[in-house]
């Protein structure tokens, strides 16, 4: 039996991926950096067998066309890797609301990769199946690994440099992040065709990709250096960067509802009181509060009454994905 099943984590982006260099192979237009958040959590089971057609289950119900194509896609390249042509059924569930910009897709494409190269026993390294994890979702080369994590944009056509790695493990610096839900709805436009037509139609796109990868840099020296605050300066900077760029689009795109403004602000408030407490937010009205577990008590019960939030969940620096040979409950 040729079967497996994986656990993968979502990631916040501390400085964003919005755009790719190539539509086709998804290659992103700039690298990103991310943490990866424990707490929240995505199971794949993948079983390989002589059936007609690859199936994919998301949460128990029938993916859609364009994940399946997705799924698709990179099951034939590990299919292609271990030489064999069974099809396969996928059953993913994850553990929080999907689509709604908590980073499913990151999760779900790193567990699906794991669980599958592990059915077919490809002997393979994370950083290369980050690489395959990035032609299903390019945030989801960036969960193959934990902690803190840098995906590099590439340079090689083919797409091959295109892959995520670890900067700083999950146990090295413990902060925490509080994730305050604000809507369980899934976004009306995804991410994909939101980048698209972003490059295709923001004036601002050039600026965005120069001045992206000069943060990459400084963000890369503020994880290597644990300096929280600066950590907590470029996330913001990133984070307001890239909805401006998406809101500079025509139409605009706006992922916001009136929560994320009220907790925006409420963090703003918390911060002029002197608390070390910043924002970020992923293309959804979600809010990742990053902040250090002193303080993070104070902080839950003031965010708690911000009306119009849902939950809030306690996350922090996660870790790897992992597999297992067999099915799991
Ligand atoms: C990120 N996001 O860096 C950014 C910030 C959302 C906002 O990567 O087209 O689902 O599948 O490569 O990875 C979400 O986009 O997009 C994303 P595709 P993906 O996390």
């Amino acid at each position: 039996m040729h079967h497996a099943t994986a656990w993968a984590h979502p990631n916040v982006a501390l400085i964003k991926y919005w755009g790719k260099r190539d539509a086709k192979l998804n290659l992103p237009a700039t690298g990103s950096i991310s943490l990866t958040l424990n707490n929240l959590i995505t199971r794949s089971y993948v079983r390989f067998n002589d059936f007609e057609q690859d199936q994919v289950n998301l949460n128990g119900q029938l993916a859609d066309a364009t994940t399946t194509a997705k799924v698709i896609r990179v099951l034939d390249v590990l299919r292609q890797m271990a030489g064999v042509n069974l099809r396969a059924i996928v059953e993913s569930r994850n553990d929080f609301p999907t689509g709604a910009g908590l980073a499913s897709s990151a999760s779900g494409f790193a567990a699906l990769v794991a669980a599958a190269a592990h059915a077919l026993k490809i002997n393979i390294k994370l950083e290369t199946l980050s690489g395959i994890a990035r032609l299903g979702s390019g945030s989801a080369a960036r969960s193959i690994f934990g902690g803190f994590v840098e995906m590099h944009k590439g340079e090689l056509n083919d797409g091959s440099d295109a892959i995520a790695k670890p900067l700083c493990d999950a146990e090295k610096w413990p902060i925490a992040v509080i994730v305050a839900i604000t809507s369980n709805e899934a976004k009306k436009v995804q991410s994909t065709s939101g980048m698209e037509h972003t490059r295709n139609t923001s004036p601002f796109w050039d600026s965005w990709v120069v001045s992206t990868e000069q943060n990459i840099k400084q963000m890369r020296e503020a994880v290597l250096a644990q300096d929280f605050n600066q950590v907590g300066e470029l996330a913001e900077h990133s984070c307001l960067k890239m909805h401006a760029l998406a809101m500079s689009a025509q139409p605009g795109l706006l992922y916001w509802n009136s929560t994320t403004l009220a907790l925006i602000s409420t963090i703003c408030k918390l911060r002029q009181k002197g608390l070390a407490v910043y924002f970020t937010i992923d293309a959804g009205p979600q809010v990742k509060v990053l902040c250090q577990e002193d303080s993070k008590a104070i902080i839950k019960k003031v965010l708690k009454e911000v009306p119009g939030v849902i939950k809030l969940i306690d996350s922090g620096p996660g870790g790897a994905v992992t597999a297992k040979g067999g099915c799991c409950d």
